[in-house]
């Protein structure tokens, strides 16, 4: 076997010999049934009624290949007999330390012992957060608008699993006894769980509906690609060439949320037009057409791209800046930046308040590390909202969906607990708690959206507040019956 193909014949497909580290395999063997546990107790449920979920046909993709093309291909497959497979990215010749004070010296194929517990840390928050997404999506197939949109719901969940199965591998072959104990740990913990919460704030809030869900993989995956981007860089071999590979699965993620959303933003302004209502703001009669107002849109926006930056930690960050002068963590592109990697005499701009007003204050490159990847985070957000707005303009009605200001309705960082508009205004709080039902989601909006949202279950019919896609996905046709559900 070489080193690029799958092995297909034990319980894991892998591309790491499991087959040949018997103590390895029979550890992630033991873990596996705990993990099935975990997915049944809170992956995807009550889907259909009185129909477990186990039963329903998933046409799905699985990895098959870590090669460019065709690393993919569709079956139909029940969730739980879903291959999660453990699978790096090609390892590259004679590959380098690229950044921070080993740049140079050759990557290193076991952990670095001085840096252990700072890269265990690293593995250990990129793990929870996959099965945590698993959770909070979890009851989202009751209110699917199609079959196709199921199918996309379950794809992402499956392969979030995958992601958890990349990070206990690492955990398990590198790490010994605490590696094992960490890998138990992810399955214990629970989003929003008051006791045993999943480690990263955003992590801990409802993925209540499917506008949620969308801007959920428009924004939060973002941060996941960014952030395993940076990973991607590490000096640690192992750990590079598996989100190298995450990478892959991640476009389809983003897809799911860029598309998502554009396709409710259009339902919306084509019912618009179509019933002659100009003003955005004629809610009622705009929700009577079984449409999303576009401000709801927009607070809803608000709510997941504020809670996603809060991923970045604190703008100036010293834990940051260990990472990337250790070799673990590097920057977006870090290989394409011309500089000399380890940012010693450097500096960044970094965006404050001072003297009551937003700046520029230049920091040490190497403490603005997190700062940095959030700016190169909300270039990357751009384009998706470009495209949504061009929808609005298309059918003439006025209205323009935007990215709020970095500084509004932050927890954590510079702007925790500053009271800012979406503008960028700062005003006093208790003017913006007056104002939060402009800004954010309101209790009416949750109301109207589950009531909304119901099940749509003959394929190629779509819910009403939703446009079909343009096509369908792994070679089938938009009306393909994406999920099947045995007669019971
Ligand atoms: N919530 O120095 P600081 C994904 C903690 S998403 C709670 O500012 P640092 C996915 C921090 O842990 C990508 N706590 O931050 C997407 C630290 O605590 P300790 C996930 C927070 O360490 C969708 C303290 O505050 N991967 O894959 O530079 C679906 C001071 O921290 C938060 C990663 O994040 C928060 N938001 O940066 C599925 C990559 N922010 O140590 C999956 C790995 C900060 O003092 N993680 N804290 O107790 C990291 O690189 C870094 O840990 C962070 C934080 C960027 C998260
Ligand atoms: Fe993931
Ligand atoms: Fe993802």
């Amino acid at each position: 076997m070489t080193i690029d193909s799958v092995d297909y014949s034990t319980l894991m497909p892998n591309n790491v010999g499991l087959a040949d580290d018997q103590k390895l395999l029979r550890a992630l063997e033991r873990w596996y049934p705990k993990y099935l546990e975990w997915w049944v107790d809170m992956g995807p449920s009550g889907f259909i009624h009185e129909t477990p979920f186990q039963e329903a046909d998933v046409w799905l993709r699985t990895a098959v290949s870590v090669e460019q093309d065709g690393w993919a291909k569709f079956d139909f497959v029940k969730m739980p007999e879903y291959r999660w497979g453990i699978l790096l990215a090609p390892q590259e010749e004679g590959r380098t330390i690229p950044f921070g004070e080993h740049k140079g010296e050759p990557a290193w194929q076991e952990v670095p012992g001085a840096y252990r517990a700072m890269l265990r840390r690293l593995i250990v928050i990129q793990g929870d957060t996959e099965p945590a997404s698993v959770e909070q999506q979890r009851f989202l197939g009751r209110t699917a608008p199609s079959f196709y949109d199921m199918r996309n719901l379950f794809q992402v969940n499956v392969e979030e699993g995958r992601h958890l199965w990349a990070m206990v591998y690492l955990l398990q072959r590198y790490f010994g006894k605490d590696g094992r104990e960490e890998a138990e740990e992810l399955l214990r913990r629970r989003s929003g769980d008051e006791d045993r919460p999943r480690m990263l704030g955003a992590f801990n809030e409802e993925t209540p509906d499917w506008l949620s869900f969308f801007l959920f993989t428009y924004f939060t995956d973002r941060d996941g690609k960014m952030q395993l981007e940076a990973l991607a860089q590490s000096g640690f071999d192992p750990l590079s060439r598996t989100c190298r590979f995450m990478l892959a699965e991640e476009a389809h993620h983003m897809f799911v949320g860029a598309t998502g959303v554009g396709r409710i933003v259009k339902a919306t302004a084509e019912a618009m037009r179509d019933a002659g209502i100009d003003d955005p703001y004629d809610t009622e009669r705009i929700r009577s057409l079984g449409v999303i107002d576009l401000p709801l849109i927009q607070r809803k926006l608000n709510l997941h791209f504020s809670l996603t930056l809060d991923l970045f930690g604190a703008e100036e960050s010293t834990n940051a800046a260990n990472a990337f002068n250790s070799g673990l963590k590097g920057r977006y592109h870090e290989t394409v930046i011309d500089d000399d990697h380890q940012l010693l005499d450097s500096t960044y701009p970094v965006t404050k308040y001072v003297d009551g007003e937003f700046r520029h204050v230049d920091v040490p490159a190497l403490n603005a590390l997190n700062a940095r990847l959030r700016d190169d985070y909300v270039d990357d957000c751009a384009g998706g909202v470009k495209r949504w707005n061009r929808y609005i303009t298309e059918t003439g009605v006025e209205f323009e969906l935007t990215l709020p200001h970095v500084a509004f309705h932050r927890q954590i960082g510079e702007f925790n607990g500053l009271a800012v508009t979406p503008e960028g205004g700062v005003i006093d709080e208790a003017t913006w708690e007056s104002r939060r039902g402009d800004y954010l989601p309101t209790e009416g909006d949750r109301v109207f959206i589950e009531e909304l949202m119901q099940q749509v279950t003959t394929p190629g019919e779509f819910a009403s507040w939703i446009a079909p896609p343009q096509k369908g996905i792994g070679g089938q046709p938009v009306e393909f019956e994406y999920v099947q559900i045995p007669n019971t």
